[in-house]
């Protein structure tokens, strides 16, 4: 299996986050990536290769451009004003405010374009999530022409970022760009699975209102977990997306069974939509060990899904998420893309 990676990714290394009212350091970090790519060449899996540029078109599908333009510009404008430390936001315009109009101050403009106070912008942090979006676009290319599947090996992660919105570790959703791609290349009827531990709340707010993209997530209940406030299993579209939107919220703490079976759902969906192409939004914060989540895989578990992701037959890009056991997020990951390959 092709594997597209870029060291672009070691430009976005935030400093502190805030986990359980005191700072610590980032859980999303760079070894991550390294580790990843330690495992995939250990085990022999394949090429790994470079993006190719593909522009800022097939981002501009999903992404809006004020949002990205704001991303391209905000560390600069940031430095020329003597900032050196993470970009934070500090206050965010909910219920009652306008969003429509984009303040001067870089801290608001942070606020306006963000949903949470754990994601921050570090030098680098734009130059990493664009060549992350290029690695997809480049999977994606790869299996567009004809290849059995590909690996965008890339962090930041990107399923909470929607059209507008960065938060959750994630600025550019690059699972999503990679099924728009899979769009606009022809297919008609693509599938998007997210294994990630959280909800994948970007992307379903990106494909939410429409029938050609099914998104569908299995989670830690959001009544407990990350990201909160979306994710429970009676949003199942709206308008012309009715019906093609699922999700498998399972309590914090479920046993693997219950994860297979939400597994097995998900699967027959994808199969009965009759999807020509496969994006799986791969996190294995799902496991056992992770430092923020509380499901219970473990290396088996993880070929099983491989396992079970390669007989629905379909032309797949697996795009890296969360994880953040880091010394076993290489192992993690390559038992998926193992089980995919029948190893
Ligand atoms: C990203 B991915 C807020 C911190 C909240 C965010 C978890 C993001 C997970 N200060 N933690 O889905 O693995
Ligand atoms: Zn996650």
């Amino acid at each position: 299996m092709l594997c597209v990676h870029s060291p672009l990714h070691r430009g976005h290394a935030g400093t502190h986050e805030i986990y359980r009212g005191e700072l610590v350091p980032c859980f999303e970090k760079p070894e991550r990536a390294d580790f990843v790519l330690q495992a995939f060449q250990r085990a022999g899996l394949g090429e790994v290769r470079a993006p190719d540029d593909h522009g800022l078109a097939p981002i501009e599908r999903i992404h809006a451009p004020r949002y990205l333009a704001f991303l391209a510009r905000v560390w600069d404008a940031w430095a020329a004003q003597g900032g050196t430390r993470d970009l934070l936001p500090a206050v965010w315009p909910t219920r009652g405010f306008r969003d429509d109009i984009e303040p001067d101050n870089l801290v608001a403009q942070l606020g306006l374009y963000s949903f949470d106070s754990g994601s921050p912008i570090t030098a680098g942090t734009w130059t990493a999530a664009l060549a992350g979006a290029h690695c997809a676009l480049t999977a994606q290319a790869a299996v567009a022409q004809g290849a059995r599947a590909a690996f965008s090996l890339a962090r930041p992660p990107g399923h909470h970022a929607g059209t507008d919105f960065y938060g959750g570790y994630c600025f550019l959703n690059h699972a999503a760009i990679a099924a728009q791609a899979f769009v606009d290349g022809g297919a008609a009827r693509v599938a998007l699975l997210d294994v990630d531990y959280h909800h994948g709340n970007g992307t379903q707010q990106i494909f939410y209102d429409r029938s050609d993209v099914l998104f569908q997530s299995i989670h830690g209940d959001p009544r407990t977990e990350y990201p909160f406030y979306l994710g429970h299993a009676d949003e199942t579209g709206a308008g012309a997306g009715l019906g093609f939107n699922a999700n498998y919220p399972l309590p914090a703490g479920s046993d693997n069974t219950r994860w297979f079976e939400a597994l097995e759902a998900a699967c027959r969906r994808i199969t009965a939509h009759g999807a020509q192409a496969l994006v799986v939004s791969l996190g294995v914060d799902t496991f056992e060990g992770d430092p923020i989540s509380r499901f219970h895989l473990r290396g088996p578990e993880f070929t099983r899904l491989g396992t079970r992701l390669t007989a629905l037959g379909l032309p797949t890009v697996f795009v890296l998420e969360g994880g953040y056991a880091v010394a076993e997020i290489g192992d993690n990951v390559v038992s998926v893309l193992q089980g995919f390959e029948g190893g």
